[in-house]
């Protein structure tokens, strides 16, 4: 007997069926975020980034251009098995020679070469506005701002944003999910909170006042607590965000970095699946604050994966990466992440949900917490290296990484 076939009869002992949550994993498509690739450079301006995130770190390779962007993506996309899609920021553009579009003047031809690269590889592109890093965030604020110019300049850069959403759409064939989420907010004590917020409610009302295929786009608007710099208020908070969001239909997006630390995404998801048809997640790892570290299989991140299974909601919940570490190999960080999230997935796919909801039902909360702690000693790495081995990949993608290491990014210096 392989250790798959005997793990397999030790979770049906457990009450789970290997075969169907392998089947069902390689259904679920992870939207893979662009910018662990270049520290969230883009390559539109040449600006410092900015919004109260950071990338930390120095480690050699990092991507400069589209071309060694593209080439990153595919070495990890390689190494990352399951269904993707391609999470792109504004800030991604692609300029042809001597061309230069502001962000609120881009337009779909802009990112005709990652239609492309997306199209030759039969994936779809998700899309988000770049609200930060840019000479137009006036004090900090952008569809908040007092100041008119600034409000319309970004109120612009949205519509263009659903605009070339609904390109990739188009041309991809699968939907495109476009997030917003505004960096807008006060390092301190503010003297007016509902102002800025009544003007980010305008400035998104006017955004999408513009016609979109709503069967093609989906939007979302991210909350968050608080970000370097922005400590006392942001604009978007978790209140504005989900009430702006259900109130004009948009799906709300949670990052689990958002939040105060105590809080979890995990208990959060069931609430809104009650009030949304869709919502979304960036998945991230916060480690003190909202420091975008790679994601890990920590119970945390299991949790959410098990409130998606439990909710029967692997449907409705578009499932994205959001983290950025720059002291590791960049490509490796990318691979281990986003595997960590399926790993998660498939030990979510494992739990006899059925037979576990009814034991809370009948508040039988001792056998509840005994099978609980049964299923995490189960031999979970043999049916994952099963799932690895179905999609042509095994458990060591380090060696690989280390020889594109060696052979392409210490070349980039
Ligand atoms: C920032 C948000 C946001 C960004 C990306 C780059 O705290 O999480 O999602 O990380 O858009
Ligand atoms: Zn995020």
């Amino acid at each position: 007997m392989t250790r798959y076939e005997e793990a397999k009869k030790i979770y049906a002992e457990l009450g789970s069926d290997t075969e169907s949550a392998i089947e069902k994993l390689r259904e679920i498509c992870i939207s893979v975020h662009c910018w662990q690739g270049d520290d969230v450079g883009g390559f539109d301006s040449k600006e410092a980034l900015s919004g109260g995130i950071q990338t930390t770190g120095n480690y050699p390779g990092k991507a400069t251009n589209p071309d060694q962007l593209m080439s990153d993506i595919d070495k990890a996309f390689s190494l990352i098995p399951g269904k993707k899609k391609l999470n792109l920021h504004a800030s991604y553009a692609i300029f042809e020679d001597g061309e230069y579009a502001n962000r609120d003047a881009l337009e779909p031809k802009h990112f005709k070469k990652w239609v492309d690269f997306a199209k030759e590889r039969g994936i779809g592109i998700d899309f988000n506005p770049t609200y930060f890093s840019h000479p137009m965030v006036k004090d900090g604020l952008t569809l908040s701002s007092p100041d008119d110019n600034v409000r319309r300049f970004w109120i612009d850069h949205g519509k263009a944003c659903i605009r070339i959403g609904e390109y990739f759409a188009s041309e991809t064939g699968y939907p495109c999910v476009i997030n917003f989420w505004m960096p807008d907010g006060y390092k301190d004590l503010p003297a007016d909170r509902i102002g800025p917020r009544a003007r980010m409610k305008a400035s998104l009302d006017e955004i999408l006042s513009i016609p979109y295929d709503r069967t093609k786009v989906y939007i979302t608007l991210e909350s968050k607590v608080f970000g370097i710099g922005v400590e006392s208020y942001t604009v978007g908070s978790a209140e504005f965000a989900l009430s702006y969001s259900i109130a004009n239909s948009l799906t709300p997006l949670m990052d689990n970095g958002h939040y105060h630390p105590t809080e979890v995404v995990s208990d959060k998801i069931s609430s809104l699946l009650l009030f949304s048809e869709k919502i979304a997640l960036h998945v991230t790892r916060g480690v003190r604050w909202d420091s975008d570290h790679v994601v890990l299989f920590d119970d945390e991140t299991k949790e959410i994966a098990k409130e998606i299974v439990r909710s029967d909601a692997l449907d409705r919940v578009f499932i994205a990466t959001d983290y950025f570490d720059a002291s590791i190999n960049r490509i490796s960080a990318w691979v281990t992440g986003v595997r960590n999230f399926s790993k998660a997935l498939l030990y979510a796919l494992l739990e006899p949900k059925n037979e576990l909801k009814k034991l809370q039902e009948s508040a039988d909360f001792t056998a509840l917490m005994v099978k609980m702690e049964a299923l995490k000693v189960a031999p979970f790495g043999d049916i994952w290296n099963e799932f690895l081995r179905r999609e042509g990949m095994s458990d060591d993608y380090l060696t690989e990484i280390k020889d594109y290491e060696q052979k392409i990014l210490e070349e980039r210096k």
